[in-house]
């Protein structure tokens, strides 16, 4: 199997955190796949789109340099790569496209337990332990902080209990890591999730096309993602105020329900989740026969 120059080209993780997700997403934009032999891409069965499988860190720099017109990976890893090509002099060529609501995590300070923290202030003349050098340095400038930075490939964690640093700067989900290595988070650097990045170089007519069509089918997946539908009666009298509980709803439709002179029914699509709360509130305000419904695509 062989890339085409012609075919759309996007990185993705091979294995790990965000590997599976982006498939799925993939997957729901309608794209088919074949993995080949070797594990290192996928060939798009039923679109001129291809999958190359590769570790996260060096995703950016593949769409940087237009070796793939599309990426996705965490923003860490993306303002990581960006503010290290900065400080070569040279600047980025990608640009965020979407935020994937997926992969969500933040860049965290975090001190031993039982060290006192008053503040930023407090890492003044300090050591801290990261494998995110730049994203920590241009932290401790924005706050003119003047403390030392001490990079660790893996396992940040222990960097504490070695001696080798006072505070870690490192990646936070749950927390479970930090509390197994008495370790307490006290700063929250940036909050990240995987995004969608895109190459700036110049494409084709025919590329950029198509590039288009599957970032908005990609739109099309997370709006519908986050949306609901939502049917009910409701009381012509009482219609402003059960259209003004609909969360997020734009242009609800309004049906005159047959026979029926008094209620009407409503339909639409709120473009939050409609929780437990929001349908008793509605019930309350006279709604009744109420029916939540996922929404698997949407083209706007
Ligand atoms: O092999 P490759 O280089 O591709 O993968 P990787 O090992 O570098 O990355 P991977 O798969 O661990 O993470 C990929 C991306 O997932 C990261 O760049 C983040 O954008 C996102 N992500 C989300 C996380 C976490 N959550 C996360 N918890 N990345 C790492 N962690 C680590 C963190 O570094 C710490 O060691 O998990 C530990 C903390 O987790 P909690 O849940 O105990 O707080
Ligand atoms: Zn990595």
């Amino acid at each position: 199997m062989q890339i085409s120059e012609q075919r759309i080209k996007i990185a993705i993780q091979k294995s790990g955190r965000l590997a599976d997700h982006s498939r799925d997403l993939l997957e729901r934009c309608g794209l088919k796949v074949t993995q080949s032999k070797d594990q290192l891409f996928c060939y798009g069965e039923n679109m001129p789109i291809d999958l190359l499988l590769v570790r996260d860190d060096d995703i950016p720099g593949l769409v940087s340099d237009d070796v793939c017109d599309l990426g996705i990976v965490g923003f860490n890893v993306c303002n990581e790569k960006k503010l290290s090509l900065r400080r070569n002099g040279k600047e980025a060529l990608f640009k965020q496209v979407y935020a994937l609501d997926f992969g969500h995590c933040r860049l965290a300070i975090a001190a031993p337990d039982g060290v006192d923290f008053n503040g930023l202030e407090s890492l003044n003349g300090t050591r801290i332990a990261t494998s995110y050098v730049e994203s920590l340095r241009a932290f401790l400038d924005e706050n003119n902080i003047q403390a030392e930075i001490e990079y660790f490939s893996g396992a940040v964690e222990i960097a504490p209990l070695l001696g080798k640093a006072d505070f870690i700067c490192d990646l936070v989900s749950t927390g479970k890591t930090l509390a197994a290595n008495h370790l307490k988070e006290v700063h929250t650097v940036f909050e990240s999730e995987a995004v969608i990045i895109q190459t700036q170089a110049p494409l084709e007519d025919a590329k950029q096309e198509l590039i288009e069509r599957m970032l908005q089918r990609l739109d099309g997946v997370l709006r519908a993602r986050e949306s609901k539908y939502i049917m009910l009666h409701a009381p012509r009298s009482a219609l402003a105020q059960i259209i003004d509980l609909l969360p997020g709803s734009e242009y609800p439709t309004v049906i005159p329900l047959e026979g029926d002179g008094e209620k009407v029914a409503i339909h639409s699509v709120c473009r939050e989740d409609v929780f437990w709360e929001t349908l008793e509130n509605l019930k309350k305000a006279g709604a009744s026969s109420l029916l939540v419904l996922p929404v698997e695509k949407m083209l706007v």
